[in-house]
């Protein structure tokens, strides 16, 4: 008689790359090595081998085992990787695993875009909406949105955009540092050679056939946005950006943007965001000059204007208790802003006063310039470091090896960290906070630089198994990606994509990120149904749960910097 299943084999759902690692996690309580089998689609064993013991994993308090069949590369569909009379899900063996990823992930963009209707033509029947918050009765906003009267009296016209998440909030911070990556996978591929790729014509957006790479377009809709954030000449404040545009308090769910009635609101100027949008506006006039120059100089002087503005106004803070109807996206350490945008000004223009602003910055020596639990909207630093050391600049050579060392050695600490760990995640036990799926691409990004910087390949095998962890290979078993796996997110918190709330509604489109497991349980589904979860655990796919299964632009950005770089094919 067959042995009862006593084993679950936890994979990369949608598959792995014939020259990339293939590991798999076994969640077993057998303490000795067991044999694993890799069966091909039809049932023969192509591969085997014995897994290697990893004991109790903090993280997700499960005692697991590590398959490696990185050595078979013959590709295929169809593979199971079988254990102790378990098997996986199927999965594929395939050079072009992530092509389909790279595009979706970045098509999740244009489904946010607020200002412009989403075409049936683009995205098909289902995610075809009208434009939103154009001033067009129910909606308020955002055409001319007042600014809150205490200290300014004037209305703003900020429309366009991306929405930030399940919400119809937009703030700067975090478009800035979306921005940022969206342009970034770009200006990383050019340094690849590998651009096209993302060029005219290969995403589903109304710019194609524009002449311009189409990242760049989707991009540019966030850029115009966080321009018009920024306080116009003559203003109290003038150049700095304002904190954030959204609704006067939290509309129910579903909720379609053109169908928002509540009064909008624009919210006073914060440090943080004028310096996210001076960093993510200098790396437009870089990476947009060879496209459209007219563009990239209005980038650098809206760069350049903010710039000016947070240096006389270096301690505006966007207070943590303006949480109604939006998120606050409070930061009141904002020393690695003023590194990143100096180090995004400098990289553009060369110009000494920037390199200056760069140097005498605490940040361009500490050694907490990258951190364990990933950069983020509150934690720039990392990115000042990211660009000086892959953007050409006129810093001193060994200043230049002394950051690319930086980045190198974030790198190997997330590789120590992922040989620890059953499930190789590059974060922490304690990493399991709100958004930690964005944490763990931004660090698998961290990874992907060094690799680029080095030439060594464990680096690539780190970013791709990060990716793994997104895809299924995770405590849950489980992938966060939305269309990708066979047991895929699908009921992420969003007002649009509300399957869950009413049938008539789509899940959300393939390709969109869920916010991942966190153990601090700050939502009222979480709290009732993920009680005692491990850490890498407490997660829920349920429409409810906003500080688990959220999506949002800050961490499908880096899925889609990721989904870009793994879908290369590396020369050689
Ligand atoms: O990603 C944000 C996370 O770091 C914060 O802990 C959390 C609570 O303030 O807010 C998250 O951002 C949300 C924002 O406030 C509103 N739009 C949805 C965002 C994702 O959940």
């Amino acid at each position: 008689a067959a042995a009862a299943a006593t084993a679950a084999v936890r994979v990369n759902q949608v598959g792995y790359l014939p020259d990339g690692p293939k590991r798999a996690t076994v969640v077993t309580t057998a303490a000795q090595s067991l044999t694993w089998q890799l069966r091909n689609a039809s049932g023969t064993v192509v591969a085997s081998g014995s897994t290697v013991p990893h004991g109790t994993d903090t993280p997700s308090g499960q005692s697991l085992q590590v398959a490696d069949f990185s050595s078979y590369r013959e590709p295929g569909a169809g593979y199971v990787l079988a254990v102790d009379g378990s098997s996986s899900v199927p999965f594929d063996i395939r050079a072009d695993l992530y092509d389909a990823l790279r595009s979706d992930s970045m098509a999740f963009f244009h489904h946010q875009r607020s200002g412009i209707a989403i075409d049936a033509s683009l995205v098909g029947s289902a995610y075809a909406r009208p434009a939103g918050h154009l001033g067009v009765a129910p909606n308020k906003g955002d055409v001319s949105v007042p600014c809150q009267a205490t200290v300014c009296d004037y209305t703003q016209d900020v429309r366009g955009g991306w929405y930030d998440a399940g919400d119809h909030g937009k703030y700067v911070v975090n478009g800035g540092i979306s921005a940022w990556l969206v342009v970034g996978s770009f200006e990383r591929a050019k340094r690849a050679g590998q651009e096209q790729a993302l060029g005219d014509s290969t995403l589903r957006v109304p710019e194609r056939g524009n002449g311009t790479p189409d990242v760049l377009d989707e991009a540019r809709w966030e850029l115009d946005f966080l321009m018009r954030m920024q306080v116009p000449e003559g203003r109290p404040y003038a150049g700095m950006a304002f904190h954030k545009v959204h609704d006067a308090a939290w509309t129910g769910m579903p909720m379609r943007p053109d169908q928002d009635p509540q009064a909008r609101e624009l919210h006073r100027p914060s440090t943080a965001a004028t310096l996210n949008l001076a960093a993510a506006a200098a790396q437009c006039a870089r990476v947009f000059r060879p496209y459209d120059s007219a563009y990239a100089d209005r980038c650098l002087s809206a760069a350049r204007r903010a710039w000016t503005a947070a240096q006389a106004n270096p301690a505006l803070y966007a207070p943590a208790s303006d949480s109604t109807g939006g998120g606050a996206y409070d930061d009141t350490r904002v020393t690695d802003e003023f590194y990143w945008a100096a180090a995004e000004l400098y990289a553009t223009t060369g110009e000494s006063a920037y390199r200056d602003a760069v140097t005498s910055s605490p940040w361009h020596t500490s050694s907490d310039a990258f951190s364990a639990y990933g950069f983020g909207w509150a934690d720039t630093a990392a990115l000042g470091r990211l660009t000086l050391a892959t953007v050409p600049n006129g810093l001193p050579a060994t200043d230049v090896a002394r950051v690319r060392a930086s980045v190198t050695s974030a790198a190997d600490v997330h590789l120590s960290r992922m040989a620890a760990q059953g499930y190789a995640v590059p974060t922490p036990a304690d990493g399991y906070f709100w958004g930690s799926n964005g944490n763990i691409a931004d660090n698998a990004i961290v990874m992907a630089v060094a690799g680029e910087l080095t030439g060594d390949a464990r680096y690539r095998t780190g970013a791709l198994e990060a990716m793994d962890y997104l895809l299924g290979r995770n405590a849950l078993g489980r992938s966060y990606v939305t269309g990708y796996g066979e047991t895929s997110a699908q009921n992420q918190h969003h007002r649009v994509w509300a399957h869950q709330l009413d049938a008539s509604l789509p899940h959300p489109p393939a390709g969109s990120l869920a916010g991942g497991a966190n153990s601090g349980l700050q939502d009222p589904v979480a709290l009732e149904k993920l009680a005692g979860c491990a850490p890498a655990a407490c997660y829920i796919d349920d429409i409810g749960s906003y500080s688990t299964n959220e999506v949002a632009i800050n961490w499908n950005a880096p899925l889609a910097w990721l989904a870009a770089y793994a879908a290369e094919r590396p020369a050689g």
